[in-house]
């Protein structure tokens, strides 16, 4: 009876990508995106990330879907398989960002990022007493892109995407919370790669919070060379969280930190009309620039007081038109841009 139970509950719908399926196990409260199969050709072994970047076509095209089941998102997972299932490491993925069409980012006429790693980032989880409010039918869509460093062509490949989620049944109520982006140098549309000078520098950029709410957990993305990111109140100077880099030895990046001040806590309080700053800072022992070499942000959830304040998609506004054409656009041959 158990058995057959599970085997019920696992449903596969192919949706018009044939790229991707997505299946629901609802016994794990798991929903499955596979995406594939994708032919990765080795990196030159001298090839510098910057190099990489500047690469046309560096993301493939977007791949779309839709949201399975009513609830709430609670926590991703990523793998990497090869054409006979047996795991490849998961660094051969430089990033892989999720987006949801049916929702507007906080403090960009945007649409939301709803889930992201980078090579540095670990998979994310928060308690079932947090989630992000998710209906069935939401539009979503991913894109990745690729540092094949293995040494050798990956042939047949597939990503292996797992979204927990909490069910709408769900008792105690989660705590409706949703992703905040935090960019030091994004143009909504283009790109957010800076410049890094030699040795110890910082990027920074200053926004007005537009509701009230409690930042609940968050962690960031940086380059290689990279220190750290931290989110400061401007009138103060305060600094309210921040993440910090671990490097191998080589200046790689491995690891970024994770914090959840809502667990536990009552996060951080940022307020409605208040200046805060986000700021990214770098050493590069190169001796020479590193020419788009960088990027710095924080990804947090963050709980509004009031959930009707969230701002709304407006089509009509240029900058979210053009945040949709580049995610139109991704895979083209004209662009090596480098999107989160
Ligand atoms: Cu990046």
């Amino acid at each position: 009876m158990l058995l057959a139970a599970l085997v019920l509950s696992a449903t596969a719908v192919v949706i018009d990508d044939p790229k991707a399926t997505v299946k629901v196990d609802s016994a794990k409260r798991e929903v499955i995106i596979t995406a594939g199969p994708f032919d990765v050709p080795a990196m030159d072994p001298g090839m510098k990330h910057a190099d990489m970047e500047m690469m046309a076509g560096h993301d493939t095209p977007l791949i779309r879907f839709e949201w399975p089941v009513d609830g709430w998102l609670r926590g991703y997972s990523v793998s990497v398989e090869d054409a006979t299932g047996k795991p490849v490491d998961r660094r051969v993925i430089h990033h892989l960002i999720g987006v949801n069409f049916d929702r507007r980012q906080l403090l960009y006429p945007a649409i939301e990022r709803i889930f992201g790693i980078g090579r540095e980032t670990e998979d994310m989880m928060v308690p079932a007493s947090i989630g992000v409010p998710m209906k069935n039918g939401l539009r979503l869509g991913m894109y990745m892109a690729w540092e094949n460093e293995t040494g050798h062509d990956l042939n047949g490949i597939r990503i292996k995407v797992k979204l927990n989620y909490s069910p709408k049944n769900l008792n105690p109520r989660p705590v409706d919370a949703l992703p905040l982006y935090m960019d030091v140098n994004l143009t909504v549309g283009g790109d957010n790669e800076f410049d890094v000078p030699p040795g110890r520098s910082e990027k920074g950029w200053e926004f007005t919070m537009p509701v009230d709410g409690r930042l609940l957990g968050y962690s960031g993305h940086l380059h290689d060379y990279g220190v750290g990111v931290r989110l400061e109140d401007v009138a103060t100077g305060k600094v309210l969280g921040q993440v910090h880099a671990t490097l191998a030895a080589d200046g790689k990046i491995t690891k970024i930190t994770r914090s959840l001040p809502g667990v536990g806590g009552d996060g951080i309080r940022l307020k409605a009309g208040r200046k805060y700053r986000v700021v990214g800072s770098y050493l590069n022992p190169t001796g020479g620039v590193l020419v788009k070499g960088a990027m710095a942000h924080i990804t947090g959830i963050f709980a509004p007081d009031d959930f009707r304040k969230w701002p709304t998609i407006d089509l009509g506004n240029e900058s979210t038109q053009d945040d949709l054409a580049s995610l139109n656009e991704l895979g083209g041959h004209n662009h090596g841009d480098h999107k989160h």
